[in-house]
């Protein structure tokens, strides 16, 4: 199979491209990181890679149509690129983190889904998978933007299920909680490796490498079954009571 996967250079990307080349797929990786996309070439066989800003669409639109013939027909889509910017309250929030999460987190993955999705529903066959989050179901304090994004995501793979009926092409959204060993929250701190270090002390958090077992599991099922929405968390991660702020308000 050939398996586009985006923000490959590195975290999940990486991982879920080692995970299929390991079983011999052919892999389209792109990133903006030239350097680590050759390392990634170095290391795993059959890798073309495009290195490139997911939000250029034009430049999406001239890698995909150079891309060489034993690459041209896309079976798996990972839609990986994403960001978390902050974990402040709204109102302490930057703006500009606001729209690069949106720019990233909806506008990137709609762009090059709306991009290869046509080949697929033309060859019927193919599966989009996007990394959704927990933080989209479920909200929490500085999820703001983030959780927002999230459930963009979530709500649009079950939209495209429903306009998918009858093409055969599947459509899954995998859903993480906390994971570790990867950029996410370097970069959600802004490189502030004290409060990382500080969230992910003693947590069992998921790894990567979990993520690419999920998504290989989800795309090597038999054609019939489709997994819309996968939800995993480390098992040391769960629920807390819903929050209640007492004070006596102003009438
Ligand atoms: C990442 C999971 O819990 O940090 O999407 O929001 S969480």
């Amino acid at each position: 199979m050939v398996v586009f996967i985006t923000g490959a250079s590195a975290g999940f990307g990486r991982a879920i491209a080692k995970r299929f080349a390991q079983e011999g797929h052919r892999i389209i990786a792109l990133a903006r990181r030239k350097e680590r996309l050759e390392s990634l070439q170095k290391e795993i066989k059959e890798c073309f890679i495009i290195p490139c800003d997911i939000c250029n669409r034009e430049g999406l639109e001239y890698h995909l149509s150079s891309l060489p013939k034993d690459y041209q027909n896309i079976d798996i889509l990972v839609n990986n690129a994403g960001l978390a910017l902050g974990l402040e309250s709204a109102d302490k929030c930057d703006f500009a983190d606001w729209v690069q999460m949106i720019e990233v987190n909806i506008k990137a993955l709609t762009s090059i889904t709306h991009l290869i999705l046509p080949q697929m529903v033309k060859r019927r066959s193919g599966h989009i998978i996007t990394l959704g989050s927990i933080a989209g179901t479920y909200p929490y304090p500085g999820g703001n933007v983030y959780g927002a994004s999230k459930a963009f995501v979530r709500q649009f793979v079950l939209n495209l299920r429903a306009d998918l009926a009858g093409t055969c092409v599947r459509v899954t959204d995998i859903e993480p909680g906390l994971a570790s060993d990867s950029e996410f929250s370097l970069v959600r701190f802004k490189g502030d490796m004290q409060k990382v270090e500080s969230l992910y002390k003693d947590s069992n958090a998921l790894k990567p490498e979990d993520i690419a077992e999920a998504i290989y599991w989800v795309t090597t099922l038999p054609k019939h079954i489709n997994i819309n929405t996968l939800e995993l968390m480390p098992t040391s991660q769960s629920f807390a009571a819903l929050n209640v702020w007492r004070e006596n308000y102003p009438q």
